[in-house]
Protein backbone atom coordinates (compact mmCIF):
# COMPACT_ATOMS: atom_id res chain seq x y z
CA UNK A 1 0.00 0.00 0.00
CA UNK A 2 1.13 3.76 -0.73
CA UNK A 3 2.39 5.67 2.08
CA UNK A 4 -0.39 7.85 3.21
CA UNK A 5 -0.01 11.58 4.08
CA UNK A 6 -2.23 11.90 6.79
CA UNK A 7 -0.04 8.87 8.49
CA UNK A 8 3.16 10.75 7.55
CA UNK A 9 1.96 13.85 8.58
CA UNK A 10 1.66 12.64 12.36
CA UNK A 11 5.25 11.45 12.43
CA UNK A 12 6.66 14.35 10.28
CA UNK A 13 5.24 17.42 9.46
CA UNK A 14 8.16 19.27 8.27
CA UNK A 15 8.55 16.78 5.32
CA UNK A 16 4.98 16.98 4.36
CA UNK A 17 5.07 20.71 4.60
CA UNK A 18 7.63 20.81 2.02
CA UNK A 19 5.90 18.46 -0.04
CA UNK A 20 3.06 20.55 0.11
CA UNK A 21 5.21 23.21 -0.81
CA UNK A 22 6.25 21.80 -3.64
CA UNK A 23 3.42 20.36 -4.89
CA UNK A 24 1.67 24.35 -4.78
CA UNK A 25 4.34 25.32 -7.14
CA UNK A 26 4.33 22.65 -9.36
CA UNK A 27 0.87 21.88 -9.47
CA UNK A 28 0.64 18.51 -9.91
CA UNK A 29 -2.49 16.16 -10.71
CA UNK A 30 -1.71 13.88 -8.13
CA UNK A 31 0.48 13.08 -5.41
CA UNK A 32 1.85 9.25 -5.00
CA UNK A 33 3.85 8.78 -1.96
CA UNK A 34 6.13 5.88 -2.35
CA UNK A 35 6.66 3.02 -0.35
CA UNK A 36 9.25 1.14 -2.42
CA UNK A 37 6.92 -2.04 -2.44
CA UNK A 38 7.14 -4.80 -5.48
CA UNK A 39 3.91 -3.97 -6.29
CA UNK A 40 4.15 -0.19 -6.52
CA UNK A 41 7.00 -0.98 -8.57
CA UNK A 42 5.11 -3.51 -10.90
CA UNK A 43 1.90 -0.45 -11.61
CA UNK A 44 5.10 1.93 -12.49
CA UNK A 45 6.59 -0.76 -15.12
CA UNK A 46 3.15 -1.68 -16.36
CA UNK A 47 2.09 2.31 -16.88
CA UNK A 48 5.56 2.93 -18.66
CA UNK A 49 4.84 -0.08 -20.77
CA UNK A 50 1.47 0.61 -21.71
CA UNK A 51 2.54 4.27 -22.71
CA UNK A 52 5.66 2.67 -24.85
CA UNK A 53 8.18 4.66 -21.90
CA UNK A 54 9.32 1.16 -21.42
CA UNK A 55 10.24 -1.59 -23.72
CA UNK A 56 9.94 -4.98 -22.51
CA UNK A 57 13.43 -7.41 -22.85
CA UNK A 58 13.17 -10.81 -23.69
CA UNK A 59 11.55 -12.34 -20.51
CA UNK A 60 12.82 -15.71 -20.79
CA UNK A 61 16.42 -14.22 -21.25
CA UNK A 62 16.40 -11.03 -19.20
CA UNK A 63 13.51 -11.51 -16.77
CA UNK A 64 12.25 -8.53 -15.33
CA UNK A 65 14.26 -6.32 -17.89
CA UNK A 66 13.46 -3.33 -19.60
CA UNK A 67 14.83 -0.70 -22.26
CA UNK A 68 14.58 2.97 -21.49
CA UNK A 69 15.42 4.96 -24.20
CA UNK A 70 16.08 8.76 -22.95
CA UNK A 71 15.83 11.89 -25.37
CA UNK A 72 18.40 12.11 -27.76
CA UNK A 73 19.50 15.12 -26.47
CA UNK A 74 19.46 13.98 -22.93
CA UNK A 75 22.39 11.54 -22.77
CA UNK A 76 25.38 12.29 -20.33
CA UNK A 77 25.76 14.79 -17.48
CA UNK A 78 25.80 18.31 -18.71
CA UNK A 79 28.86 20.16 -16.26
CA UNK A 80 27.73 22.90 -18.46
CA UNK A 81 23.92 23.17 -16.83
CA UNK A 82 24.98 22.12 -13.29
CA UNK A 83 25.33 24.67 -10.69
CA UNK A 84 26.38 24.98 -7.29
CA UNK A 85 24.45 27.83 -5.53
CA UNK A 86 25.74 29.96 -2.64
CA UNK A 87 25.66 33.61 -1.63
CA UNK A 88 29.31 34.23 -1.68
CA UNK A 89 31.35 32.99 -5.49
CA UNK A 90 34.37 32.15 -3.65
CA UNK A 91 32.34 29.39 -1.50
CA UNK A 92 31.63 27.43 -4.92
CA UNK A 93 35.22 28.25 -5.93
CA UNK A 94 36.05 28.90 -9.97
CA UNK A 95 36.10 25.09 -10.82
CA UNK A 96 32.04 24.72 -10.69
CA UNK A 97 29.38 26.79 -11.91
CA UNK A 98 28.10 28.96 -9.92
CA UNK A 99 24.56 31.00 -9.07
CA UNK A 100 24.14 33.75 -6.02
CA UNK A 101 21.37 31.28 -4.10
CA UNK A 102 18.68 33.89 -4.52
CA UNK A 103 18.90 34.34 -8.03
CA UNK A 104 19.37 30.51 -8.64
CA UNK A 105 15.73 30.20 -6.52
CA UNK A 106 14.12 32.79 -8.78
CA UNK A 107 15.12 31.26 -11.91
CA UNK A 108 14.23 27.51 -10.66
CA UNK A 109 10.72 28.51 -9.16
CA UNK A 110 9.72 30.02 -12.51
CA UNK A 111 10.74 26.97 -14.09
CA UNK A 112 9.28 24.48 -11.65
CA UNK A 113 5.98 27.01 -11.67
CA UNK A 114 3.25 24.58 -13.22
CA UNK A 115 5.60 21.85 -14.37
CA UNK A 116 3.60 18.87 -12.95
CA UNK A 117 -0.18 19.97 -14.20
CA UNK A 118 -0.86 16.85 -15.83
CA UNK A 119 0.96 14.65 -14.38
CA UNK A 120 1.60 12.49 -10.93
CA UNK A 121 4.27 13.74 -8.33
CA UNK A 122 5.92 10.94 -6.78
CA UNK A 123 7.66 11.34 -3.03
CA UNK A 124 10.68 9.06 -2.86
CA UNK A 125 12.42 9.10 0.69
CA UNK A 126 15.58 6.95 0.56
CA UNK A 127 18.43 6.52 2.77
CA UNK A 128 22.12 6.50 1.80
CA UNK A 129 24.67 4.08 3.75
CA UNK A 130 23.37 1.15 5.29
CA UNK A 131 20.04 0.42 7.15
CA UNK A 132 21.36 1.64 10.92
CA UNK A 133 24.55 2.87 10.19
CA UNK A 134 25.47 6.14 11.86
CA UNK A 135 27.47 6.89 8.75
CA UNK A 136 23.66 7.06 6.67
CA UNK A 137 22.22 9.83 5.68
CA UNK A 138 18.59 10.18 4.72
CA UNK A 139 17.03 12.15 1.64
CA UNK A 140 14.12 12.54 -0.54
CA UNK A 141 13.39 13.25 -4.25
CA UNK A 142 10.51 14.59 -5.32
CA UNK A 143 9.97 13.81 -9.18
CA UNK A 144 7.57 13.71 -11.78
CA UNK A 145 9.34 10.52 -13.73
CA UNK A 146 8.60 7.26 -13.50
CA UNK A 147 12.04 6.31 -14.58
CA UNK A 148 13.47 7.82 -11.91
CA UNK A 149 11.21 6.21 -9.75
CA UNK A 150 12.29 2.95 -10.27
CA UNK A 151 15.33 4.19 -10.77
CA UNK A 152 16.23 4.54 -7.29
CA UNK A 153 14.34 1.59 -6.07
CA UNK A 154 17.39 -0.18 -7.57
CA UNK A 155 19.90 2.39 -6.44
CA UNK A 156 19.10 3.29 -3.22
CA UNK A 157 17.25 1.94 -0.07
CA UNK A 158 13.72 3.91 -0.47
CA UNK A 159 10.27 3.86 0.24
CA UNK A 160 8.55 3.07 3.93
CA UNK A 161 12.07 1.54 5.65
CA UNK A 162 13.40 5.28 4.79
CA UNK A 163 10.01 6.61 6.53
CA UNK A 164 11.07 4.75 9.48
CA UNK A 165 14.27 5.06 10.03
CA UNK A 166 13.40 9.37 9.29
CA UNK A 167 11.17 9.17 11.62
CA UNK A 168 10.68 13.21 12.91
CA UNK A 169 13.59 14.07 11.88
CA UNK A 170 14.13 17.47 9.82
CA UNK A 171 17.79 16.59 8.90
CA UNK A 172 17.46 15.11 5.05
CA UNK A 173 18.34 16.50 1.99
CA UNK A 174 15.47 17.89 -0.11
CA UNK A 175 15.92 16.91 -4.12
CA UNK A 176 13.03 18.27 -6.31
CA UNK A 177 13.24 17.05 -10.14
CA UNK A 178 11.42 17.72 -12.69
CA UNK A 179 11.51 16.20 -16.86
CA UNK A 180 9.80 19.49 -17.37
CA UNK A 181 10.17 19.88 -21.15
CA UNK A 182 13.15 18.94 -21.72
CA UNK A 183 14.83 21.73 -23.26
CA UNK A 184 18.41 21.57 -23.16
CA UNK A 185 18.45 25.32 -23.07
CA UNK A 186 16.59 25.62 -20.05
CA UNK A 187 18.63 22.48 -18.45
CA UNK A 188 19.57 23.42 -14.30
CA UNK A 189 21.12 20.96 -11.80
CA UNK A 190 20.91 22.84 -9.00
CA UNK A 191 22.73 22.36 -5.69
CA UNK A 192 22.13 24.65 -2.49
CA UNK A 193 24.81 23.22 -0.24
CA UNK A 194 23.92 25.09 2.52
CA UNK A 195 20.69 24.53 2.94
CA UNK A 196 20.77 20.74 1.48
CA UNK A 197 18.54 21.21 -1.81
CA UNK A 198 19.05 20.04 -5.03
CA UNK A 199 16.73 21.14 -7.70
CA UNK A 200 17.01 19.09 -11.37
CA UNK A 201 14.33 20.73 -14.56
CA UNK A 202 14.44 19.57 -17.82
CA UNK A 203 16.46 16.39 -18.14
CA UNK A 204 15.84 12.84 -17.20
CA UNK A 205 19.13 11.66 -17.11
CA UNK A 206 20.28 9.23 -14.10
CA UNK A 207 23.09 11.63 -13.40
CA UNK A 208 21.65 14.42 -13.56
CA UNK A 209 17.88 13.32 -12.33
CA UNK A 210 18.84 10.38 -10.04
CA UNK A 211 19.29 13.02 -7.44
CA UNK A 212 20.81 10.48 -4.66
CA UNK A 213 23.94 10.36 -6.70
CA UNK A 214 26.42 12.34 -7.44
CA UNK A 215 24.04 15.35 -6.14
CA UNK A 216 23.77 14.25 -3.00
CA UNK A 217 26.37 11.91 -2.28
CA UNK A 218 28.57 14.09 -3.83
CA UNK A 219 28.11 17.44 -3.67
CA UNK A 220 25.96 17.87 -1.07
CA UNK A 221 27.15 14.96 1.38
CA UNK A 222 30.51 16.39 0.45
CA UNK A 223 30.29 19.87 1.61
CA UNK A 224 28.74 18.21 4.89
CA UNK A 225 31.79 15.96 5.37
CA UNK A 226 33.51 19.01 5.66
CA UNK A 227 31.99 21.06 8.30
CA UNK A 228 31.47 17.12 10.28
CA UNK A 229 35.39 15.94 9.36
CA UNK A 230 34.39 12.81 7.13
CA UNK A 231 34.75 12.48 3.52
CA UNK A 232 32.28 11.90 0.79
CA UNK A 233 34.78 10.69 -2.39
CA UNK A 234 33.83 9.14 -6.18
CA UNK A 235 35.31 5.47 -4.57
CA UNK A 236 34.99 2.36 -5.77
CA UNK A 237 35.64 0.14 -2.64
CA UNK A 238 36.49 -3.56 -2.62
CA UNK A 239 38.34 -6.15 -0.96
CA UNK A 240 40.97 -8.38 -2.05
CA UNK A 241 41.25 -12.15 -0.73
CA UNK A 242 44.61 -13.27 -0.42
CA UNK A 243 45.61 -16.88 -1.05
CA UNK A 244 45.63 -16.80 2.64
CA UNK A 245 42.22 -15.44 3.12
CA UNK A 246 43.17 -12.36 4.60
CA UNK A 247 41.38 -9.15 3.68
CA UNK A 248 42.46 -6.14 2.64
CA UNK A 249 40.16 -3.11 1.19
CA UNK A 250 40.78 -0.76 -1.29
CA UNK A 251 39.21 2.51 -2.66
CA UNK A 252 39.81 3.88 -5.81
CA UNK A 253 39.40 7.29 -7.37
CA UNK A 254 38.85 6.99 -11.12
CA UNK A 255 37.11 9.52 -13.09
CA UNK A 256 33.86 8.38 -14.95
CA UNK A 257 34.21 5.62 -17.74
CA UNK A 258 37.72 4.81 -16.54
CA UNK A 259 37.16 1.01 -15.38
CA UNK A 260 36.44 1.72 -11.96
CA UNK A 261 34.05 -0.76 -12.08
CA UNK A 262 35.43 -3.56 -13.71
CA UNK A 263 38.36 -3.03 -11.33
CA UNK A 264 35.97 -3.22 -8.60
CA UNK A 265 34.36 -6.06 -10.06
CA UNK A 266 37.75 -7.28 -11.12
CA UNK A 267 37.76 -11.08 -12.18
CA UNK A 268 41.28 -13.07 -10.62
CA UNK A 269 43.33 -14.21 -13.82
CA UNK A 270 44.51 -17.00 -13.75
CA UNK A 271 47.36 -18.50 -11.28
CA UNK A 272 45.23 -16.57 -9.09
CA UNK A 273 42.77 -18.91 -8.21
CA UNK A 274 42.90 -18.47 -4.76
CA UNK A 275 42.09 -14.87 -4.48
CA UNK A 276 38.48 -13.23 -4.21
CA UNK A 277 37.80 -9.44 -5.13
CA UNK A 278 34.47 -8.96 -3.21
CA UNK A 279 32.95 -5.76 -4.07
CA UNK A 280 31.54 -3.27 -1.44
CA UNK A 281 30.39 -0.24 -4.43
CA UNK A 282 31.72 0.61 -7.41
CA UNK A 283 31.19 4.55 -7.32
CA UNK A 284 31.35 6.19 -4.25
CA UNK A 285 33.06 6.36 -0.46
CA UNK A 286 31.50 7.89 2.63
CA UNK A 287 34.74 7.43 4.35
CA UNK A 288 35.30 8.32 8.23
CA UNK A 289 37.98 7.85 10.88
CA UNK A 290 36.55 4.91 13.43
CA UNK A 291 37.97 5.08 17.13
CA UNK A 292 40.93 3.12 16.14
CA UNK A 293 41.87 5.96 13.83
CA UNK A 294 41.17 3.56 10.52
CA UNK A 295 39.63 5.15 7.68
CA UNK A 296 36.33 3.01 7.18
CA UNK A 297 34.38 3.34 3.76
CA UNK A 298 30.58 2.84 3.16
CA UNK A 299 29.05 2.64 -0.07
CA UNK A 300 25.81 5.00 0.61
CA UNK A 301 24.50 3.22 -2.57
CA UNK A 302 22.41 -0.51 -3.15
CA UNK A 303 22.69 0.30 -6.98
CA UNK A 304 24.91 0.52 -9.66
CA UNK A 305 24.66 2.34 -12.65
CA UNK A 306 27.07 1.17 -14.75
CA UNK A 307 28.35 2.31 -18.23
CA UNK A 308 27.86 -0.42 -20.98
CA UNK A 309 30.02 -0.15 -23.49
CA UNK A 310 32.84 -2.78 -23.66
CA UNK A 311 31.22 -4.81 -20.66
CA UNK A 312 31.63 -8.30 -21.74
CA UNK A 313 32.17 -11.75 -20.47
CA UNK A 314 35.88 -11.19 -20.49
CA UNK A 315 35.99 -7.87 -19.29
CA UNK A 316 33.42 -8.15 -16.51
CA UNK A 317 32.04 -12.13 -16.21
CA UNK A 318 30.32 -11.31 -12.46
CA UNK A 319 28.50 -7.84 -14.29
CA UNK A 320 27.42 -9.54 -17.03
CA UNK A 321 25.73 -12.59 -15.06
CA UNK A 322 24.29 -9.72 -12.51
CA UNK A 323 22.35 -7.82 -15.11
CA UNK A 324 20.51 -10.84 -16.60
CA UNK A 325 17.29 -9.98 -14.09
CA UNK A 326 16.11 -7.10 -12.72
CA UNK A 327 17.25 -4.50 -14.47
CA UNK A 328 17.23 -1.54 -16.73
CA UNK A 329 19.11 -1.03 -19.60
CA UNK A 330 19.68 2.86 -21.23
CA UNK A 331 19.91 3.98 -24.45
CA UNK A 332 21.55 0.42 -25.24
CA UNK A 333 20.04 -1.58 -28.84
CA UNK A 334 18.00 -3.82 -29.22
CA UNK A 335 18.94 -7.20 -31.39
CA UNK A 336 16.06 -9.32 -33.07
CA UNK A 337 15.79 -11.16 -30.00
CA UNK A 338 15.53 -8.43 -27.72
CA UNK A 339 17.76 -8.38 -25.55
CA UNK A 340 20.37 -5.38 -25.11
CA UNK A 341 23.09 -4.90 -26.89
CA UNK A 342 26.09 -2.24 -26.91
CA UNK A 343 29.40 -2.05 -29.26
CA UNK A 344 31.91 -4.70 -27.08
CA UNK A 345 29.72 -6.60 -26.29
CA UNK A 346 29.64 -9.67 -28.51
CA UNK A 347 29.72 -11.16 -31.88
CA UNK A 348 26.39 -9.77 -34.09
CA UNK A 349 24.61 -12.50 -35.96
CA UNK A 350 22.27 -10.48 -37.72
CA UNK A 351 20.50 -11.78 -40.65
CA UNK A 352 18.73 -9.08 -42.85
CA UNK A 353 15.13 -10.53 -42.42
CA UNK A 354 15.65 -9.15 -38.49
CA UNK A 355 17.67 -6.08 -38.07
CA UNK A 356 18.76 -4.25 -35.15
CA UNK A 357 17.22 -1.17 -33.37
CA UNK A 358 19.82 1.25 -32.38
CA UNK A 359 19.79 3.18 -29.26
CA UNK A 360 17.45 5.89 -30.88
CA UNK A 361 14.30 3.19 -32.05
CA UNK A 362 15.84 3.71 -35.52
CA UNK A 363 17.04 0.17 -37.87
CA UNK A 364 20.54 -0.72 -37.76
CA UNK A 365 23.29 -2.06 -39.98
CA UNK A 366 26.58 -2.24 -39.01
CA UNK A 367 29.24 -0.50 -39.81
CA UNK A 368 27.36 3.25 -39.47
CA UNK A 369 27.42 4.95 -36.06
CA UNK A 370 27.73 3.28 -32.93
CA UNK A 371 24.13 0.74 -32.14
CA UNK A 372 24.53 1.72 -28.28
CA UNK A 373 25.19 5.25 -27.31
CA UNK A 374 28.63 5.65 -26.00
CA UNK A 375 27.34 6.47 -22.58
CA UNK A 376 24.91 3.76 -22.44
CA UNK A 377 23.82 2.56 -19.00
CA UNK A 378 22.72 -0.18 -16.81
CA UNK A 379 21.28 -0.17 -13.35
CA UNK A 380 20.83 -3.20 -11.00
CA UNK A 381 20.80 -3.83 -7.65
CA UNK A 382 24.17 -4.36 -5.96
CA UNK A 383 22.40 -7.19 -4.20
CA UNK A 384 22.47 -9.78 -7.13
CA UNK A 385 26.44 -9.32 -7.74
CA UNK A 386 27.69 -12.79 -7.30
CA UNK A 387 30.98 -11.97 -5.54
CA UNK A 388 29.59 -9.30 -2.96
CA UNK A 389 31.73 -8.47 0.09
CA UNK A 390 29.79 -9.88 3.47
CA UNK A 391 30.47 -6.24 5.04
CA UNK A 392 28.78 -4.75 2.31
CA UNK A 393 25.76 -3.51 4.70
CA UNK A 394 28.48 -3.26 7.43
CA UNK A 395 27.04 -0.12 9.54
CA UNK A 396 30.44 0.76 10.77
CA UNK A 397 31.66 0.07 6.89
CA UNK A 398 34.95 -1.51 5.99
CA UNK A 399 38.87 -0.43 6.77
CA UNK A 400 40.86 1.17 3.82
CA UNK A 401 44.57 -0.25 3.50
CA UNK A 402 45.39 1.97 0.26
CA UNK A 403 44.07 4.77 -1.70
CA UNK A 404 44.29 4.31 -5.10
CA UNK A 405 44.27 7.59 -8.35
CA UNK A 406 43.79 6.69 -11.66
CA UNK A 407 43.20 8.20 -14.82
CA UNK A 408 43.75 7.12 -18.45
CA UNK A 409 47.52 8.71 -19.38
CA UNK A 410 48.77 7.39 -22.50
CA UNK A 411 52.13 8.24 -21.34
CA UNK A 412 53.94 9.81 -18.18
CA UNK A 413 52.18 8.31 -15.18
CA UNK A 414 53.74 4.91 -14.20
CA UNK A 415 51.78 1.42 -14.18
CA UNK A 416 52.15 2.40 -10.25
CA UNK A 417 53.63 4.27 -7.67
CA UNK A 418 53.17 4.54 -3.72
CA UNK A 419 53.28 8.55 -2.49
CA UNK A 420 55.98 8.92 0.47
CA UNK A 421 53.40 10.33 2.50
CA UNK A 422 49.76 11.31 3.37
CA UNK A 423 50.58 15.09 2.33
CA UNK A 424 52.40 13.34 -0.80
CA UNK A 425 49.61 11.54 -1.65
CA UNK A 426 46.94 14.80 -1.46
CA UNK A 427 49.46 15.90 -3.83
CA UNK A 428 49.27 13.10 -6.11
CA UNK A 429 45.25 13.61 -6.09
CA UNK A 430 45.45 17.43 -6.87
CA UNK A 431 47.67 17.02 -9.73
CA UNK A 432 45.66 14.39 -11.71
CA UNK A 433 45.29 15.27 -15.04
CA UNK A 434 43.81 12.48 -17.65
CA UNK A 435 41.74 11.84 -20.69
CA UNK A 436 38.03 13.02 -20.87
CA UNK A 437 35.07 10.25 -21.74
CA UNK A 438 31.59 9.69 -23.07
CA UNK A 439 30.16 10.01 -19.29
CA UNK A 440 29.59 13.79 -19.89
CA UNK A 441 28.82 15.92 -22.57
CA UNK A 442 32.22 17.39 -24.43
CA UNK A 443 35.15 16.17 -26.24
CA UNK A 444 36.58 12.83 -25.35
CA UNK A 445 39.87 11.92 -25.06
CA UNK A 446 41.73 15.22 -24.32
CA UNK A 447 43.52 16.01 -20.95
CA UNK A 448 41.54 17.43 -18.02
CA UNK A 449 42.48 18.28 -15.25
CA UNK A 450 40.37 15.97 -12.72
CA UNK A 451 41.56 15.83 -9.23
CA UNK A 452 40.97 12.78 -7.26
CA UNK A 453 38.32 12.46 -9.88
CA UNK A 454 36.39 15.06 -8.31
CA UNK A 455 36.27 17.88 -10.17
CA UNK A 456 32.14 18.01 -11.36
CA UNK A 457 31.50 16.35 -7.96
CA UNK A 458 32.86 18.77 -5.16
CA UNK A 459 30.46 20.85 -4.07
CA UNK A 460 32.60 23.15 -2.58
CA UNK A 461 35.95 25.87 -2.98
CA UNK A 462 38.33 22.65 -4.40
CA UNK A 463 40.80 25.05 -2.28
CA UNK A 464 39.03 24.43 0.57
CA UNK A 465 38.51 20.75 -0.32
CA UNK A 466 42.19 20.12 -0.53
CA UNK A 467 42.86 21.62 2.66
CA UNK A 468 40.16 19.33 4.13
CA UNK A 469 42.07 15.78 2.67
CA UNK A 470 45.03 17.51 4.23
CA UNK A 471 43.45 18.12 8.26
CA UNK A 472 43.46 14.24 8.13
CA UNK A 473 46.98 14.05 7.74
CA UNK A 474 47.35 15.04 11.21
CA UNK A 475 44.45 13.14 12.85
CA UNK A 476 45.61 9.65 12.59
CA UNK A 477 48.66 7.39 12.22
CA UNK A 478 47.14 4.72 10.53
CA UNK A 479 45.57 6.67 7.82
CA UNK A 480 45.52 4.03 3.80
CA UNK A 481 48.84 4.76 2.32
CA UNK A 482 48.27 6.22 -1.38
CA UNK A 483 49.21 4.93 -4.90
CA UNK A 484 48.66 6.16 -8.77
CA UNK A 485 48.20 3.62 -11.26
CA UNK A 486 47.77 4.11 -14.81
CA UNK A 487 46.18 1.07 -16.54
CA UNK A 488 46.47 2.77 -20.22
CA UNK A 489 50.19 3.89 -20.54
CA UNK A 490 50.78 2.97 -24.61
CA UNK A 491 53.99 2.15 -26.45
CA UNK A 492 55.24 3.73 -29.61
CA UNK A 493 53.16 1.86 -31.55
CA UNK A 494 49.98 3.53 -29.68
CA UNK A 495 49.12 -0.07 -28.43
CA UNK A 496 48.34 -0.53 -24.57
CA UNK A 497 51.98 -1.82 -22.43
CA UNK A 498 49.53 -3.41 -19.99
CA UNK A 499 47.08 -5.83 -20.66
CA UNK A 500 44.48 -4.58 -18.02
CA UNK A 501 41.21 -6.11 -16.58
CA UNK A 502 42.06 -9.48 -14.69
CA UNK A 503 45.32 -8.95 -14.59
CA UNK A 504 45.74 -5.27 -12.71
CA UNK A 505 45.39 -7.80 -9.92
CA UNK A 506 48.68 -8.32 -10.26
CA UNK A 507 49.49 -4.17 -9.50
CA UNK A 508 46.77 -4.91 -6.24
CA UNK A 509 49.12 -7.48 -5.01
CA UNK A 510 51.81 -5.39 -5.18
CA UNK A 511 50.18 -2.55 -3.45
CA UNK A 512 48.90 -4.84 -0.89
CA UNK A 513 52.10 -6.56 -0.18
CA UNK A 514 53.50 -2.51 0.01
CA UNK A 515 50.99 -2.17 2.82
CA UNK A 516 51.93 -5.62 4.67
CA UNK A 517 55.44 -4.56 4.52
CA UNK A 518 56.33 -7.28 2.18
CA UNK A 519 57.94 -5.98 -1.08
CA UNK A 520 60.66 -3.52 -1.29
CA UNK A 521 60.69 -0.53 -3.75
CA UNK A 522 62.69 2.57 -5.72
CA UNK A 523 62.69 5.43 -4.75
CA UNK A 524 62.76 7.88 -7.16
CA UNK A 525 61.80 11.98 -7.70
CA UNK A 526 57.54 11.15 -7.86
CA UNK A 527 57.15 8.47 -5.02
CA UNK A 528 58.29 4.69 -4.63
CA UNK A 529 58.30 2.46 -8.17
CA UNK A 530 57.90 -1.27 -7.61
CA UNK A 531 61.25 -2.96 -9.43
CA UNK A 532 59.93 -4.62 -12.99
CA UNK A 533 60.76 -8.01 -11.21
CA UNK A 534 58.35 -7.28 -8.00
CA UNK A 535 55.53 -7.10 -9.99
CA UNK A 536 54.74 -11.18 -10.98
CA UNK A 537 54.22 -11.07 -14.84
CA UNK A 538 54.08 -15.15 -14.78
CA UNK A 539 52.34 -15.89 -17.72
CA UNK A 540 51.89 -13.21 -19.03
CA UNK A 541 53.97 -12.03 -22.63
CA UNK A 542 55.51 -9.34 -21.44
CA UNK A 543 59.48 -8.60 -21.61
CA UNK A 544 61.75 -7.32 -19.62
CA UNK A 545 62.10 -4.06 -21.47
CA UNK A 546 58.03 -3.12 -21.68
CA UNK A 547 57.92 -3.55 -17.76
CA UNK A 548 60.65 -0.61 -17.36
CA UNK A 549 58.97 0.84 -19.81
CA UNK A 550 55.50 0.63 -17.92
CA UNK A 551 57.16 1.59 -14.76
CA UNK A 552 59.85 4.27 -16.10
CA UNK A 553 60.40 8.03 -14.74
CA UNK A 554 60.37 10.26 -17.45
CA UNK A 555 61.80 13.14 -15.09
CA UNK A 556 61.39 16.17 -17.97
CA UNK A 557 58.02 15.38 -18.58
CA UNK A 558 56.79 15.59 -15.02
CA UNK A 559 58.54 18.60 -14.61
CA UNK A 560 56.45 19.94 -17.81
CA UNK A 561 53.19 18.37 -16.17
CA UNK A 562 54.14 20.41 -13.00
CA UNK A 563 54.64 23.85 -14.94
CA UNK A 564 50.97 23.24 -16.09
CA UNK A 565 50.15 21.89 -12.55
CA UNK A 566 51.64 25.24 -11.19
CA UNK A 567 49.43 27.56 -13.22
CA UNK A 568 46.09 25.30 -12.15
CA UNK A 569 47.40 25.36 -8.44
CA UNK A 570 47.69 29.20 -8.66
CA UNK A 571 44.13 29.68 -9.76
CA UNK A 572 43.12 28.69 -6.96
CA UNK A 573 44.36 31.82 -5.17
CA UNK A 574 45.04 32.00 -1.07
CA UNK A 575 42.52 29.16 -0.98
CA UNK A 576 45.38 26.64 -2.21
CA UNK A 577 47.13 25.13 1.14
CA UNK A 578 50.70 26.42 2.15
CA UNK A 579 51.11 22.93 2.82
CA UNK A 580 50.16 22.02 -0.34
CA UNK A 581 52.39 24.12 -2.05
CA UNK A 582 55.30 22.37 -0.15
CA UNK A 583 54.39 19.19 -1.35
CA UNK A 584 54.88 20.91 -4.53
CA UNK A 585 57.59 22.92 -4.31
CA UNK A 586 58.97 19.50 -2.89
CA UNK A 587 58.34 17.32 -5.84
CA UNK A 588 59.84 20.05 -8.49
CA UNK A 589 63.15 20.09 -6.37
CA UNK A 590 63.30 16.65 -6.46
CA UNK A 591 62.91 16.15 -10.03
CA UNK A 592 65.36 19.09 -11.10
CA UNK A 593 68.11 17.38 -8.72
CA UNK A 594 67.36 14.32 -10.82
CA UNK A 595 68.03 15.93 -14.01
CA UNK A 596 71.11 17.43 -13.02
CA UNK A 597 72.76 14.15 -11.74
CA UNK A 598 71.49 12.72 -15.33
C1 LIG B 1 28.88 8.02 -13.14
C2 LIG B 1 29.74 9.14 -13.54
O1 LIG B 1 27.78 7.86 -13.70
O2 LIG B 1 30.80 9.29 -12.91
O3 LIG B 1 29.25 7.29 -12.21
O4 LIG B 1 29.40 9.88 -14.48
MN1 LIG C 1 31.01 8.04 -11.22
Amino acid sequence: MALQRQDIVRVNPHLVAWVDEVAGRTRPDSVHWCDGSQEENSSLVREMLRQGKLIELDQDEYPNCYLYRSDSSDVARTESSTFICTDDKSDAGHTNNWMQTGVALNTLYELFDGCMKGRTMYIVPYIMGPVGSPYARFGVEITDSRYVVISLRIMTRMGSTAIEQLGSKDDFVRGIHSMGTLDPKRKYICHFPETKLIMSINTNYGGNALLSKKAHSLRIAGASARLEGWMAEHMLITGIEDENGEVSYIAGAFPSASGKTNLAMLKPPSGYDRFKILIVGDDIAWLHLDTNGRLCAINPEAGFFCVAQHTNTRTNPNLMATIRRNAIFTNVALSPSRTPWWEGKSNLNLTDSSPMVDWQGREWKPGGSPAAHANSRFTVSVSQYPSLSPKFADPEGVPISAILFGGRRASLVPLVYEAFSWEHGVLMGAMMNVETTAAADGKVGVLKRDPMAMLPFCGYNMGDYFQHWLSFGSKSKKLPRIFQVNWFRTGMDHEFLWPGYGENLRVLKWITDRVKGKVNAVKTPIGYVPLPESIDVEGLDLSKSTMENLLRVDVDGWLEELASTELFFKSFGDRFPERLWREYHDLVSRLEKKRSAN
